[in-house]
């Protein structure tokens, strides 16, 4: 059991995984110092931190050494905190909830699908009259589901927090797919398979990983499986796992083998029957009814900002897919449509190749719109398939889109970029084109 009282504990970054963890530790006993470069004025409301916690907002980054436990925020990079010598431990909030936590973890990781697939997990086993809920990269702190009426904590796990784990154990760990992403913090691609190949690292022979066969890189990651591997996959054939054949989800276990349709499933792509292909595998690892569990799916409407429908106007969709902040995730949604989309695209590069788009885009693409700082990059992959233009802003962007949309088409929001150059999150990006589309519907801008 994690022991923290009379501990010097430092947080490092005020964020919402930060407050969490002051808490967490000031409520143990720990003396708790909490630093963010931001200043104070910039932290905004902190009524919600324990009082005894201890400020230290802007300015310098004090002395790590003076401190036990140094509890970084998943946005801080370790460059900041690599040298600090070996009597300071480094845990981030998911370490701290992993030892906290008195139920089983069910932990997903991966390049893109982790939020829906974590919701999935969660509803899928409350069908099953299992409690269960989900936390982590979701937006929920981890450390919030510690001392709650739980049977399972789903949690959502980046590779930046996969970072600062040590002893992390979840019983069973899910990894939906790698491909290039967040390079610009980890260097190069194989350095992000290392981080997420961590949530592996800890599991004993009764866990179980859930893994990808469809996905090479993957699927490699079996040789550091500790105990059972429970496969998905929506083309490969399966031995034991999840498989998918004609519209149904093929559940193989000990006991045989059951055909499950999905007809109720209303996401759209094959990478959310992917996700769901998984989530069912996390449930029969968890030891739920898998006949139950699909039941789920009736009710599952999706997140928001991921391939999101907004609504029909004269004959043209708008869907929302701001969550698309990798060339991969962008290139699942572009495939996800046979109609021909006007692709709005661009923000800030999170320094990938992104040639890989023009192939995709060129499918069926009808025009490509950018934005953002990557708007020259992309231009000079996308030229010669697709015709390009530039937007000054989404806002016009979106009138610019629809005014070149024809009767059936889809205007597409998949930016393949991370938001900080224009917004403060891809939610908040996601935002601003749902109110451009309202308007739009409205007549309250250009015909
Ligand atoms: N900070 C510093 N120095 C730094 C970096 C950050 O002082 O070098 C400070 C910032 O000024 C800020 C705080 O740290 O005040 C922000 O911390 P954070 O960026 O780590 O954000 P949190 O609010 O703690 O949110 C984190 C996750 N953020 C990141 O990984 C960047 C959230 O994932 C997560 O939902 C939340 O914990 C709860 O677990 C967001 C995300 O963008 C959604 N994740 C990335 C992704 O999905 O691609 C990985």
């Amino acid at each position: 059991m994690l022991e923290l009282s009379g501990k010097r504990v430092l947080i490092y970054g005020l964020g919402l995984s930060g407050r969490s963890a002051a808490n967490f530790c000031a409520e143990r006993g720990a003396r708790v110092t909490a630093f963010d470069e931001r200043p104070l004025a910039a932290l905004g409301d902190l009524s919600d931190l324990r009082q005894e916690v201890e400020l230290s907002p802007g300015g310098r980054i004090p002395d790590l050494g003076r401190f036990d436990l140094v509890v970084p925020s998943p946005g801080v990079s370790p460059s900041r905190y690599e040298t600090v010598g070996e009597g300071v431990r480094i845990w981030g909030d998911i370490e701290l909830a992993g030892q906290a936590l008195e139920v089983p973890i069910i932990a997903v990781t991966g390049t893109n699908g982790k939020s829906t697939t974590v919701h999935l997990i969660e509803a899928m086993l409350r069908a099953t009259g299992i409690r269960a809920r989900a936390a982590g990269n979701v937006g929920t702190p981890a450390l919030s589901l510690v001392g709650a009426p739980l049977d399972f904590a789903v949690l959502e796990l980046s590779s930046f927090q996969l970072q600062t784990i040590d002893r992390f154990r979840p019983h069973v760990a899910v990894i939906l797919n790698l491909s290039p992403d967040h390079l610009d913090r980890h260097g190069d691609f194989a350095s992000y398979v290392e981080a997420k190949r961590r949530i592996l690292l800890q599991q004993r022979s009764d866990d179980i990983a859930v893994l990808n066969l469809d996905d090479p890189v993957v699927r490699e990651l079996a040789t550091s499986v500790k105990g059972e591997t429970l496969h998905f996959a929506r083309s490969s054939p399966i031995e034991r796992g999840v498989g998918f054949d004609a519209g149904c989800a093929v559940v193989r276990d000990e006991k045989g083998t059951q055909r499950l349709p999905l007809e109720a499933l209303s996401l759209p792509g094959a990478h959310n029957l992917e996700n769901v292909l998984a989530a069912l595998a996390a449930t029969c690892a968890s030891g739920a009814d898998p006949r139950r569990a699909i039941s789920a799916l009736a009710g599952f409407r999706g997140l928001p900002h991921r391939m999101e429908l907004l609504g029909e106007h004269r004959g043209v969709r708008f869907v929302n897919d701001s969550k698309a902040t990798n060339a991969a995730a962008a290139i699942r949604s572009l495939e996800s449509f046979s109609s021909p989309i006007v692709w709005i695209a661009g923000g800030r590069d999170k320094d990938l190749d992104l040639g890989s788009l023009a192939e995709a885009a060129a499918r069926n693409v009808r025009q490509v719109l950018l934005i953002g700082e990557a708007a020259a990059k992309l231009e000079r992959s996308l030229h010669e398939r697709i015709p390009v233009e530039h937007a000054a802003s989404l806002d016009k962007a979106v009138q610019r889109a629809f005014s070149l949309a024809r009767t059936g088409d889809v205007v597409l929001l998949s930016p393949a970029c991370a938001s900080f150059d224009q917004f403060a999150s891809f939610e908040e990006r996601g935002e601003c084109f749902r109110t451009a589309v309202q308007r739009l519907v409205e007549g309250r801008t250009r015909s």
